[in-house]
């Protein structure tokens, strides 16, 4: 079936062979083993980009049966993203997801987020957990994530409500305009800089983000943001 039919057909389910799911991954070997698995279950084209990790998480990635690319160094999520976009376009996807490999996203918001591409309602769809549901968000991440959106809309313009959320969905021609040069966290506004000035028609659709320990050990601290809105204000000077 070529593509304009499945966009006619627009069932989310009928095109699952062309969707590349890309997890950026660093150190996750305590989760990326069932993440990957969870995906396959239902996208069986799944990239992990293993970012320099100095733990197994390449190693359990490929053992679930995920196709695993790895920077030799610790580059940053940003980075480990524009990798595996651009080798998921070189296979051939139709969509491109990115999915975050620490346990924190729900595999079924994947087909959320590809029906309105499918169906050709948009080329992007970004994942909102205010719009959705973040269960046991820190009330303390929770202005963090706030601060973020407001950020967002000053620099860039656009009005979302989630501006920092890993779980996006492209369709190919979309895929292709994103250009992430930021390598760190401040990707994120780097990409909805991109996705604004592009042209291309994008909605937010609620997702499920969770919180757990582990999540909350290993994800971005209070410090970092300010680290990470530096990075991304020089990167805009620079540009
Ligand atoms: N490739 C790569 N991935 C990273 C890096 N830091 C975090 N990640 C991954 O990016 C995703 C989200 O990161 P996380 O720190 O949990 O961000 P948060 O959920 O926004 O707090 C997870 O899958 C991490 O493994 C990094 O330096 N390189
Ligand atoms: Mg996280």
């Amino acid at each position: 079936m070529n593509n304009s039919a499945m966009t006619q057909s627009g069932d989310p389910d009928q095109i699952r062979d062309t969707v590349f799911v890309v997890v950026p991954a660093y150190n996750e070997a305590a989760c990326v083993g069932r993440v990957v698995e969870q995906l396959r279950r239902v996208y069986p084209n799944v990239i992990v980009v293993d970012d320099g990790s100095s733990d197994e998480t390449a190693a359990i990635a490929r053992g679930a049966g995920a196709c695993v690319l790895r920077h030799a160094v610790n580059r940053g999520q940003g980075a480990a993203i524009q990798t595996g976009i651009e080798y998921a376009l070189q296979r051939g996807a139709e969509y491109v997801v990115t999915f975050d490999a620490d346990g924190q996203h729900d595999v079924a918001d994947i087909r959320r987020l590809l029906e309105p591409i499918v169906r050709g309602r948009c080329d992007i769809a970004l994942g909102s957990r205010f719009l959705g549901e973040a269960l046991d968000l820190p009330a303390s991440r929770r202005i963090l994530l706030q601060l973020g959106v407001l950020f967002t809309r000053l620099t860039s313009g656009a009005k979302l409500t989630d501006t920092h959320n890993g779980l996006r969905a492209f369709r190919r021609r979309a895929a292709q305009k994103i250009e992430i040069t930021l390598d760190g966290m401040a990707h994120a506004s780097e990409l909805i800089d991109q996705i604004a000035r592009s042209g291309l028609a994008y909605m937010e659709v609620p997702v499920t983000i969770r919180y757990t320990e582990y999540s909350r050990a290993k994800g971005q601290s209070s410090r970092g943001a300010v680290k990470i809105a530096l990075h991304y204000l020089l990167g805009r000077v620079l540009r």
